[in-house]
């Protein structure tokens, strides 16, 4: 059997990150694309030299040509600017929208049977706009978001209840912005909702919406760290697991933006919500039922996106 051929569309700070885990987990052969002339060859050139110590066999590669990208099995993207110190995602949409109307007509041109993982921001309006630009169907273009924040989520609350991370399974809802919805409860720790353990008096409400709320921020926490750039060990990681649920048909329920149209009372937008990702992409929508406040704050989500797309609709009148 043929290997599978991965296209990373930017050859940052995640993209350069992408290409070493899929190298290590030997997914396919690996094409770094990026416009910045040199970064792509570099990267693939020192990372191809990983493969002797750390035994992969993975071809990796770099260009600024799209044709090199003919034929991948996914694309993930990342192509873009991310944010700096004081800025939020939304800031990011002018320039970012541009660079997914170039990604969406290579990708179009070159690999249309590919399954497409965006992670560029803000997330569920570019995910949006380069499914538009792509013309790819709904099932097969997703974004990275909902497992990273979900990580987040389990990290400090594996923190608060000094337990292992396997064992939390941490559920976040809605946009990947200020106003995503963590969902205390369906987020159980070996099953044991944690509005449970709170009851139990193993933590309080008050820490829990600490928690909550640092989970919210928990992007921005790393930019005033980091002050060059955004966080992109755990959203590389995020977006590897989705691609393995792709290429290996796992039929694996992960939190994704995805196209959701008649669930969650949504008529057509991008936005989180479990999904099962198989061979046929994003396969099935999983609608689970909120209480009034997950419903409240969706909503406030919900909106937050769709002001992002009238946005990108003002900026580019090919999109309708
Ligand atoms: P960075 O290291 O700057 O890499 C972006 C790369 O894109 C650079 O190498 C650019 O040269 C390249 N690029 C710019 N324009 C184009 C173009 N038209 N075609 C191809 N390549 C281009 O950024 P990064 O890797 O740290 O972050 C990439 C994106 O991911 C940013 O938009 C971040 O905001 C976003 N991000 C999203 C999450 C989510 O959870 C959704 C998390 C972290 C970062």
């Amino acid at each position: 059997m043929a290997r599978k051929k991965i296209a990373l569309i930017g050859a940052g700070m995640i993209g350069g990150t992408l290409a070493h885990l899929a190298a290590q987990r030997e997914l396919g052969d690996i094409v770094l694309f990026d416009i910045a002339e040199g970064i792509p060859q570099g990267k693939a050139l020192d990372l191809s030299q990983c493969g002797p110590i750390e035994r992969f066999d993975a071809k990796i590669t770099g260009t600024n040509d799209y044709a090199d990208i003919a034929g991948a099995d996914v694309v993930i993207v990342t192509a873009g600017v991310p944010r700096k110190p004081g800025m939020s995602r939304d800031d990011l949409l002018g320039i970012n929208l541009k660079v997914m109307k170039a990604v969406g007509a290579g990708i179009k041109e070159h690999c249309p049977d590919a399954f497409v993982i965006c992670i560029t921001n803000p997330l569920d309006a570019m995910v949006w706009a380069l499914r538009e630009f792509s013309g790819l169907p709904h099932n097969k273009v997703v974004g990275m978001a909902g497992v990273l924040d979900s990580a987040r989520f389990a990290t400090f609350l594996a923190q608060e209840f000094n337990v292992s991370v396997r064992d939390v399974n941490a559920f976040v809802l809605g946009g990947h912005g200020d106003t995503m919805v963590p969902v205390t409860s369906y987020t159980t720790i070996s099953g044991i909702p944690v509005d449970d353990l709170v009851k139990m008096g193993r933590s309080t409400k008050e820490r829990i919406d600490e928690i909550v709320k640092r989970t919210r921020g928990g992007g921005g926490e790393i930019v005033a760290l980091l002050k060059t750039g955004s966080a992109y060990y755990a959203p590389a990681t995020s977006a590897i697991a989705m691609a393995e649920a792709y290429l290996g048909d796992q039929k694996r329920v992960l939190p994704c933006a995805v196209y959701v149209e008649g669930k969650y009372g949504l008529d057509g937008l991008y936005v989180g919500v479990p999904v099962v990702i198989g061979a046929d992409g994003a396969e099935e929508v999983i609608e689970i039922t909120l209480d009034d406040e997950a419903r409240q704050n969706l909503q406030v989500s919900v909106d937050a996106v769709k002001e992002l797309l009238v946005a990108c609709r003002q900026i580019d009148g090919s999109l309708s």
